[in-house]
């Protein structure tokens, strides 16, 4: 049984509507961008929170495409005594204390491209090229548009890259509008899965549960989800796979009683169906998804 899209009132709900145009935009600023990677360069990718999983997606992404080794680290975790020939940095606010004391450590020991919602901030100063996505900035704490454009426009710089960013765009255009299913909304658990750059976007949309509808989720490699995560699959409780999904894995979730969710669009495109959920969650449960519990826009320390 499906619900009709919620009619949410929320500004995460109507600025995560707007993906598709702005990932189509994206793909249109790449060729221009300046400072992003080279082919066959050593790359490391670097942000907190829903940034860093960015970094994962578009490290494994670059990698798998054949465009050279990319790492990817929360901020605060960068081995800075690595040497790369590249390090690239995703902030929405420009301010997140991590990533500023990360570009200020590596500050001459690599080109460093931040991409950024706010050019008028710190950033500006700590990065050697700045990527200024202002148009995709948001409202909302929990952050939707800004961080899938960094991706969108990140991925179309690779081979066959913007052909994918479009597709997926046109994926994104129906996400928006479908209804949710029914068994997606009223789940007391959810567990994301993910193969490859995958993985990183199932990252994303556990977090946007958490964050927008302080719901209980888990994000795994996929096949990682048998090694034990599989003992919490049961009734009431969705395992959500983005991309392929491994030979098997349907079956068990099944077999333990759980709903098995899983459709052949985009990781991206899907990505926006479950921030439609986290949204949809969080107004079930009574709490304002643009009031995100014990959330900042921006995690600035020490002051
Ligand atoms: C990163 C971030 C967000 C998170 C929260 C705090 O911000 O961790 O992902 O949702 O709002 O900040 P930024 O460095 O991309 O601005």
């Amino acid at each position: 049984m499906a619900v009709p899209p919620p009619e949410s009132p929320s500004r995460t709900a109507a600025e995560l509507a707007t993906q598709p145009a702005c990932w189509r935009r994206a793909a249109d600023a790449a060729p221009a961008t300046e400072g992003l990677p080279r082919p066959g360069e050593r790359v490391a990718v670097t942000g907190c929170g829903t940034s860093w999983f960015m970094a994962q997606a578009y490290a494994a992404l670059r990698e798998a495409a054949g465009e050279g080794e990319t790492d990817a680290f929360a901020a605060s975790e960068f081995p800075t005594a690595r040497r790369y020939d590249r390090v690239v940095a995703i902030t929405r606010s420009g301010t997140t204390t991590e990533v500023l004391d990360l570009l200020a450590a590596l500050r001459g020991t690599a080109p460093l491209l931040a991409l950024t919602a706010d050019p008028a901030t710190p950033v500006r100063d700590a990065a050697d090229a700045l990527a200024v996505l202002d148009w995709a900035d948001e409202e909302s704490v929990v952050q939707t548009r800004f961080a899938t454009t960094a991706l969108a426009l990140l991925r179309a710089a690779l081979p066959g890259g913007r052909e994918a960013v479009l597709r997926a765009a046109d994926e994104a255009t129906a996400a928006v509008a479908e209804p949710l299913p029914a068994a997606l909304l009223s789940a007391s658990q959810w567990s994301f899965l993910g193969r490859g750059w995958a993985y990183g976007v199932a990252q994303e949309a556990a977090l946007k549960m958490r964050e927008a509808a302080g719901a209980w989720t888990e994000a795994y490699p996929a096949m990682e989800y048998r090694h034990g995560p599989v003992a919490i699959a049961g009734p009431g409780r969705v395992t959500w796979a983005f991309g392929p999904v491994p030979e098997g894995l349907e079956e068990a979730v099944r077999a333990a009683g759980g709903t098995f969710v899983h459709a052949p669009s985009d990781p991206l495109a899907e990505l926006v169906r479950a921030q439609r959920v986290a949204v949809a969650v969080a107004e079930a449960r009574g709490l304002d998804p643009d009031r995100p519990r014990g959330l900042t826009r921006s995690v600035v320390l020490g002051v």
